[in-house]
């Protein structure tokens, strides 16, 4: 059995200081250590674990990300659509459930057997993890040289492999809404490339633009290919998420996530851990158009929904809604000047400029420029 604070210190030796995830009980110690001595952000679900680190890594950190194996499902979008095609290196800890050949329950029998598979398939590199300490530093090591190669790198962690630590007692504080700008007046309806056109008007020297996935990072693109940009082409639904593991690792920029409807509504639990961690330097900017556009038009279920009333029950300090475009840029202005996290609404019409183009460089080259960008 490993000595979890052996290991852990040797993690934070190597540089992984940051950690998101949700737990299992086959981790819990590792998870518990990370929590007592690390910077962890609790996500809620592992596809969000998986965009938090990969915002942290973003701004300079090296991350990790620790869940169950069950989770790895919920992991695989942004696994293969986000730290793939971008490079984004993350160290994962996946523990192994329903080990072939050992007792455990139902629902853990055939995530049990594929696992390893998954992660081969997904083009991760892996390794069980040893449950002696020093061939775990040397596995470590090894790791960390994929991980500095810009490759994720995961390790599969099998039953009583840490030893126990125990989780110090540790409440996060009740975030309350400050200001909240409700529906009362007539909706303008401005087109997505007017909004992106304001948002991007208003980015100073310091501003980061992260576009949700689809069109939004389309017409961003056509407006101003910028080293302050970044299209995030898949992991539909992790902006934000995204956006909340590189605000908190970068307070010295201005992050601003713009979401579809679609895609906040597909991860709709980033809105409590987004509230909840509530890093002042992120602007959570909501472009709905009722509609998955991008991919024709269909309906979203998002009519029925009151996004504002939401970012505000889960602890947004700020939660805004704009009728037009000149609310959408007091808006930005006032976070400018004031800065706390702040999610803006604004219902847009469907459609979308003509002819939209792509972005001609890879997702890896944009994450590229981005970070001697963050570097400068
Ligand atoms: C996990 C996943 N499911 C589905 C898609 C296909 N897809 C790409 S963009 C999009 C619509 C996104 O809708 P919304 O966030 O409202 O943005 P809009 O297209 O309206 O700008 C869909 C469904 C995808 N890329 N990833």
């Amino acid at each position: 059995m490993i000595e979890t604070a052996e290991f852990g210190f040797e993690l934070k030796q190597l540089g992984f200081d940051f950690f998101s995830g949700v737990p299992c009980s086959y981790l819990k110690n590792l998870i518990n250590f990370a929590i007592n001595d690390c910077e962890y952000v609790m996500a809620t679900n592992e596809g969000d674990a998986i965009a938090i680190a990969a915002g942290a890594s973003l701004g300079g950190k090296k991350s990790v990300v620790l869940m169950q194996n069950s989770g790895l499902t919920n992991a695989t979008s942004p696994l293969i659509s986000l730290t793939h095609p971008f490079q984004i290196p993350i160290l994962g800890f996946v523990s192994l459930r329903g080990e072939p050949g050992h007792k455990d329950e139902p629902q853990h029998e055939l995530m049990g057997q594929i696992t390893a598979e998954m992660l081969t398939v997904m083009n991760i590199n892996w390794e069980y993890l040893s449950g002696d300490v020093a061939e775990a530093k040397r596995q470590l090591a090894h790791a960390n040289s994929y991980i500095e190669a810009n490759q994720s790198f995961f390790f599969i962690v099998k039953k009583a492999t840490f030893a126990a630590v125990e989780l110090k007692e540790r409440s996060f504080s009740q975030k309350q809404n400050l200001l909240h700008y409700q529906k009362k007046d007539d909706d303008l309806l401005p087109t997505r490339y007017e909004a992106l056109s304001i948002i991007n008007a208003c980015k100073n020297a310091d501003t980061i633009q992260l576009a949700t996935t689809g069109k939004t990072g389309r017409e961003l693109y056509d407006l101003e290919d910028s080293k302050h940009n970044l299209y995030m082409v898949g992991s539909m639904g992790c902006v934000s998420a995204l956006g909340l593991g590189l605000a908190l690792t970068r307070p010295d920029k201005a992050v601003v996530a713009i979401d579809g409807d679609g895609a906040l509504l597909m991860r709709m639990g980033n809105l409590a851990t987004n509230g909840t961690y509530a890093p002042e330097n992120l602007l959570h900017i909501l472009l709905d158009n009722q509609s998955h556009d991008s991919t024709g038009g269909q309906q979203t279920v998002s009519a029925n929904v009151q996004f504002t009333e939401l970012a505000a029950a889960c602890g947004y300090p700020n939660s805004i809604y704009a009728h037009n475009l000149h609310e959408l840029k007091d808006a930005i202005d006032n976070w400018q000047k004031n800065k706390q996290l702040t999610f803006v609404y604004l219902k847009i019409a469907k459609g979308s400029k003509n002819d939209l183009g792509r972005p001609k460089m890879k997702p890896y080259e944009v994450k590229n420029r981005l970070q001697v960008f963050l570097r400068d």
